[in-house]
């Protein structure tokens, strides 16, 4: 058995006294391996990060000894809510809680042997690093995609605090906060908001030109939710107002029953009938208390109430009867829609409940009729399909101009104020008039260890006195008592590492020795995370760094060109890893038992990276039994060096793992080429003799991105140098002996199977062997092969009745 505890501590040491993951400059090609930065938490690392962060660093290692400039850095995500909330809870201050927090993720880390240039390590609580924060900020106010507005917000009342849409989630439809799963209301309030609709275009477009999993681009496109339609003008009954509705179903229009407004609608009260006003308003109340979710829900009964006013239908010029109803979203299309009872399920469920007129406008079979068909009853469409109905009808109200063309996104702009202590302050001041005035310098975080909010609507910043008041020129000015959300530091820390001196420092964010850098090295390479992430930090870092692009301070329009998703590690018991079900594995008690490299390897022996799997302890044991096996086969062999010994069969082996083992982290395979590498142990357990080490070095080396400190080991019995002066063994194709050819087998002209076939077999032969395939079997069990035809090393037809 081999000593990991002594292995890995010397090849930690070394690593760290020899600088050997430093960051290079000097070759051709180069890889941005990231990860996503952890969130400091009084925990520690979970074996969910060890997943990603070992994949990262086998992606790392191998570039790094495929002669690649690499950059793999790490750093904390160190602002945000659990540190505010833990620091109240035990009177300590967040900042020193952070502090060992991350003192202890770093020191977990290296204990795993990853391969980090911690001299790049960021820190999104560093003044050093948020004055870039609050720089990005100042130039999106500038740029007018920075406002404050007093809009509906998602208020928490537990948290104190306003919370971005994206944070919000639905539980039994509930609005509650994502974190700590506290009720959310909508409350109106005056709030910093980052424009992101005005990038919700860009933002789409580019997705398709990423290498990312296509379920992560569907959610960012089902959450930017562009919907083309159509916005017509309907004047309101003796009134000069209008009312604007959308729609994407244009030629349903001679449908329309009723116009029905959100409660939130502006125009709402103004022009329904002074006699409805106050059940109006009890019902605009009452809604408030919906989320958007249950608002429109299919199946959820439909409430809403007439106004007492009518519109006038722009083709027709008939009444139609204006309501309120929640289903009806104001934040979507113009906040006001055209209902079509008959053609819609929500306006069918509506009018049901109503008993308001349904009228089909095409030929139905059923109600509501959403398909396409035939037009009826629609003067200038009769007979129409839907795409000439809608021609038609568009050209008629365009030309008295009661028709435009709309395209409308069901993202919202990002609410940016927090109510919170631990974040980054606004780098502004108000004056007495609360004008907005930019701050040129860094605004710090005060010190205070009175983090309590400070009363409903203002954060704890507001207690601090002397910080909130400030007299320039003696003038008066406050500043801002709210901090940005936690995901502002992390929409741009990929670009903080590339920043980051080796002497602590940060190149100016706007500098062109900055600029040169990010040329060198954007886009990200590979980014391994969760898929939680899909909305928040991934579309937020998009938006930041597509304005960066638009400001020419970054080279790229894209800061991530791919994306994989890890599955999750669940617990021993197939369930998500949580305190409460008391399955959570300690990554420290498995490296002191087992070693970090048997958990790296573990980690990555459980399936595909991108697949969800539950732990084995077990499996886990099996691993570290074989890294003793390599020792023990290694040793062996290292007694019976025999340079005369010619193996052709070796040599074949050999080349043959090169090429596998290759292929297979290239393609993030990491789990199959281990198992090649095990088979491969098997084949030179049964060796008696090799004629040099030169095979030792080279299945170190593969083993190294998987195994680092073993293989070190490996490298450093055979006296070869240490991974840092090798690179990855170079194939030879000519020597891998050609295998017996594999042909096809179909079934009825479906391939069902693979076979190696023999030289020697005959047709017979091979019908016979690949009958009796259990994967061919249960396709011709009970049934009569009619007919099979080989196509010579190519393929087997079976046809069968
Ligand atoms: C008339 C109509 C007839 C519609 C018909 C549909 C079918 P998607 O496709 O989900 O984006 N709508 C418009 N504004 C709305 C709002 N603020 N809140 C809720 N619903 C709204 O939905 C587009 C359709 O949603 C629009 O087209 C409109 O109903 C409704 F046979 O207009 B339609």
């Amino acid at each position: 058995m081999y000593d990991h505890k002594l292995i890995e501590k010397k090849w930690q040491k070394f690593w760290d006294e020899n600088n050997s993951f430093a960051t290079t400059n000097n070759k051709e090609k180069k890889a941005y391996i990231l990860d996503m930065f952890p969130y400091p938490s009084g925990a520690g690392l979970h074996v969910g990060h060890l997943e990603g962060y070992t994949a990262t660093d086998i992606i790392a290692r191998y570039k790094r000894l495929n002669n690649f400039d690499v950059l793999h850095p790490i750093g904390w995500d160190a602002f945000g809510l659990p540190a505010e909330q833990y620091a109240l809870k035990t009177g300590n201050h967040p900042a020193s809680f952070t502090k060992k927090n991350i003192d202890n993720f770093r020191s977990q880390l290296k204990m795993m042997g990853f391969s980090y240039d911690y001299k790049k390590e960021v820190n999104t609580t560093d003044p050093n690093f948020y004055i870039w924060t609050q720089w990005i900020f100042k130039e999106l106010y500038k740029k007018g995609l920075a406002s404050i507005e007093e809009i509906d917000v998602n208020w928490c009342e537990q948290l104190g605090t306003v919370l971005a849409n994206e944070e919000v989630i639905e539980v039994n439809g509930k609005k509650v906060s994502e974190r700590g799963n506290y009720p959310v209301i909508r409350k109106p309030m005056k709030q910093w908001v980052l424009k992101i609709t005005e990038y919700a275009q860009k933002l789409l477009e580019e997705l398709d030109y990423l290498d990312w999993p296509e379920s992560l681009k569907m959610l960012q496109k089902n959450w930017i939710g562009k919907q083309e339609g159509y916005l017509v003008k309907w004047k309101i009954n003796d009134s000069n107002q209008t009312i604007e509705t959308f729609t994407t179903r244009l030629d349903t229009i001679y449908g329309v029953s009723a116009i029905i407004l959100s409660p939130e609608h502006p125009l709402l009260l103004e022009i329904s009938n002074e006699e409805y006003k106050d059940k109006i308003l009890s019902y605009v109340n009452q809604s408030k208390q919906k989320s958007d979710l249950e608002r429109t829900q299919i199946s959820k009964d439909k409430s809403g109430m007439f106004i007492g006013t009518y519109a006038l239908h722009p083709l027709t010029n008939e009444k139609i009867e204006i309501w309120v109803s929640d289903y009806v979203l104001n934040s979507y299309g113009s906040g006001a829609l055209m209902a079509v009872p008959a053609h819609d399920q929500r306006d069918y469920a509506f009018a049901k409940k109503f008993d308001l007129k349904i009228k089909e406008v095409i030929e139905t079979k059923h109600l509501p009729f959403l398909d396409d068909g035939k037009h009826i009853n629609s003067e200038v469409a009769n007979g129409l399909c839907i795409k000439e109905a809608t021609e038609v009808i568009y050209k008629k109200l365009n030309l008295e101009n009661k028709v435009k063309k709309e395209t409308t996104y069901k993202l919202r702009d990002w609410i940016f104020s927090r109510q919170r202590y631990w974040g980054e302050p606004f780098p502004v001041l108000f004056d007495k008039d609360n004008n907005i005035h930019l701050v040129d310098s860094l605004v710090e975080l005060p010190f205070t260890n009175n983090i309590k909010p400070s009363n409903s609507t203002q954060g704890p910043l507001a207690n601090i006195k002397d910080w909130l008041n400030v007299e320039i020129d003696g003038k008066k000015y406050r500043h801002d008592t709210n901090v940005m959300p936690q995901w502002a530091g992390s929409s741009w820390y990929f670009l903080a590492y590339i920043l980051k001196n080796d002497d602590g420092t940060y190149l100016p964010l706007n500098s062109s020795d900055a600029k040169k850098r990010f040329e060198k090295w954007m886009p990200v390479d590979l980014y391994i995370g969760g898929q939680e992430h899909a909305v928040l930090h991934l579309l937020y870092a998009r938006f930041w760094h597509r304005f960066l692009y638009d400001i020419g301070i970054v080279n790229t329009k894209e800061p991530f060109s791919k994306i994989i998703n890890q599955g999750l590690v669940l617990g021993p018991d197939g369930q998500k890893m949580s305190k409460s079900l008391g399955n959570v594995i300690n990554p420290d008690e498995l490296v002191s038992e087992s070693g970090a490299d048997a958990l790296r390897l573990y980690e990555m022996f459980m399936g595909p990276i991108t697949d969800s799997k539950a732990w084995n302890t077990d499996s886990l044991n099996g691993i570290r039994k074989w890294l003793d096996k390599i020792g023990l086969v290694f040793n062996n062999l290292l007694k019976n060096i025999n340079s005369n010994s010619k193996n052709p069969e070796l040599d074949s082996q050999i080349n043959q793992l090169i090429l596998d083992i290759t292929n297979n982290i290239e393609k993030y395979k990491f789990n199959i080429a281990i198992s090649k590498l095990m088979v491969f142990i098997n084949y030179l357990s049964t060796l008696k003799e090799i004629n040099s080490t030169n095979v030792i070095r080279d299945f170190a080396i593969l083993l190294s991105p998987f195994a680092p400190h073993f293989a070190e080991e490996i490298l450093f019995n055979i006296n070869e140098k240490p991974l840092q002066y090798q690179s990855w063994p170079i194939v030879n194709l000519d020597k891998i002996i050609n295998k017996n050819p594999q042909i096809g087998i179909q079934i009825n002209g479906k391939i069902r199977a693979q076979m190696e076939i023999i030289p020697s077999w005959n047709e017979k032969e091979i019908v016979s062997q690949a009958t009796s395939l259990p994967s061919v079997k249960k396709w011709i069990e009970n049934k009569q092969i009619i007919k099979t035809i080989y196509v010579e090393n190519k393929i087997l037809n079976i046809i069968v009745k």
